[in-house]
């Protein structure tokens, strides 16, 4: 196995900056793109952050102790950067292998998250402070083949966790590809609730008086009721765990029938809202209840979008109204940010 700490520290320094990146972007992806495509960005986010670790103790050898004889007074920014990385890793293997699930609202996943964007600032203010100077030399045959050995031998690492984990019969064994732990499948009232830190649970004391509009009708939740039928689906959060529930469900398509314009605004009654393409609407529901029973007020009640192979945050709950849009459904950000 080739050693990575055969690069030049430039070369470690570059491929330090390529690999955070990449993890960064990997990890925000496995997000937006659904269940199809979400495990190859799992798998290359996990690879990622394996060769981070790997790359550390050259890092440590290398610029770390040269940067610090020379006593920069951003030395410590430099540091805190470095150890937040490690912390993110770290955070990331104690979700994948589900070795710590976290406390409370801070589940291992969201910390990792949270520890990830936090140190977004801290790396660009690196790349600008400590530009690595690209030369050719970089990029020759022999620095392509460490890489790669590099990238193989984090592979290697991350298939052998993955392996353990399920052998070992640890939580992180029944991960799906997305990376989300299972929780409460066909059992509704341990299901947890999960809403953005700005949106608010509206008070329904009245289901019958819930104003929902569709394409410009006023549909009652009774009218919907009586149409649904159990659609089976999986609530994927990108906190991190996924939930199957028989959802109490009537297709958009049968109730919006030929929309005009390029996409569908379906809008919470907290101003949450997600566009869907005319295409998708036959796969999509709007769900009033699950197992039978009605959905609880945290879980979007009294009507609830149910998405199947997207991930949480299009599941938008408390729904007021599903009216055709002149946008086409790609312009809006990948996750909801209001
Ligand atoms: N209106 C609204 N809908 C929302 C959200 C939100 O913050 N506001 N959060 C979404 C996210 S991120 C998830 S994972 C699911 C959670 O559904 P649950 O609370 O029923 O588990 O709701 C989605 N729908
Ligand atoms: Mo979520």
């Amino acid at each position: 196995m080739g050693r990575p700490s055969a690069l030049t520290s430039r070369q470690v320094n570059l491929a330090l900056e390529v690999l955070v990146l990449a993890a960064l972007l990997t990890g925000v992806s496995s997000w937006a793109v659904g269940d199809r495509w979400g495990g190859w960005f799992v798998v290359g986010h996990g690879v990622a952050g394996v060769a981070l670790v790997l790359l550390a103790p050259a890092k440590l050898r290398g610029s770390v102790r040269t940067g610090f004889r020379r006593g920069r007074s951003t030395r410590w920014i430099s540091a805190a950067f470095g150890v937040m990385v490690l912390v993110t890793v770290a955070l990331g293997v104690l979700h994948a292998t589900g070795l710590w699930s976290g406390v409370g609202p801070w589940s291992a996943l969201w910390t990792h998250s949270l520890v990830g964007f936090a140190l977004v600032p801290l790396f660009v203010w690196h790349l600008v402070t400590r530009p690595v100077r690209h030369r050719a030399t970089d990029l020759d045959r022999r620095a392509v083949v460490r890489s790669g050995l590099l990238l193989g031998a984090a592979a290697g690492v991350y298939v052998a966790q993955e392996t353990t984990t399920s052998l070992t019969g640890l939580a992180g064994g029944s991960r799906r590809g997305t990376g989300s732990h299972e929780v409460a499948s066909g059992d509704p009232t341990q299901m947890p609730t999960v809403s953005w830190f700005d949106d608010r649970r509206p008070d329904v004391t009245d289901a019958d008086a819930w104003q929902l509009t569709i394409a410009g009708r006023v549909v009652a939740i009774n009218e919907l009721r009586a149409r649904t039928r159990p659609v089976p689906a999986v609530l994927d959060c990108t906190g991190g765990w996924w939930s199957e529930q028989s959802w109490d469900a009537v297709a958009l398509a049968d109730l919006l029938v030929d929309p005009s314009g390029h996409s569908v605004r379906v809008r919470s009654a907290t101003g949450y809202d997600r566009l869907f393409g005319l295409d998708a609407l036959d796969g999509i529901y709007l769900a009033v209840g699950y197992g039978g029973e009605p959905l609880r007020p945290g879980h979007g009640a009294p009507v609830r979008l149910v998405v199947p192979g997207r991930r949480g945050p299009w599941w938008v709950k408390w729904v007021t109204s599903v009216e055709p849009d002149d946008r086409p459904s790609w312009m809006q950000p990948p996750l909801p940010l209001a």
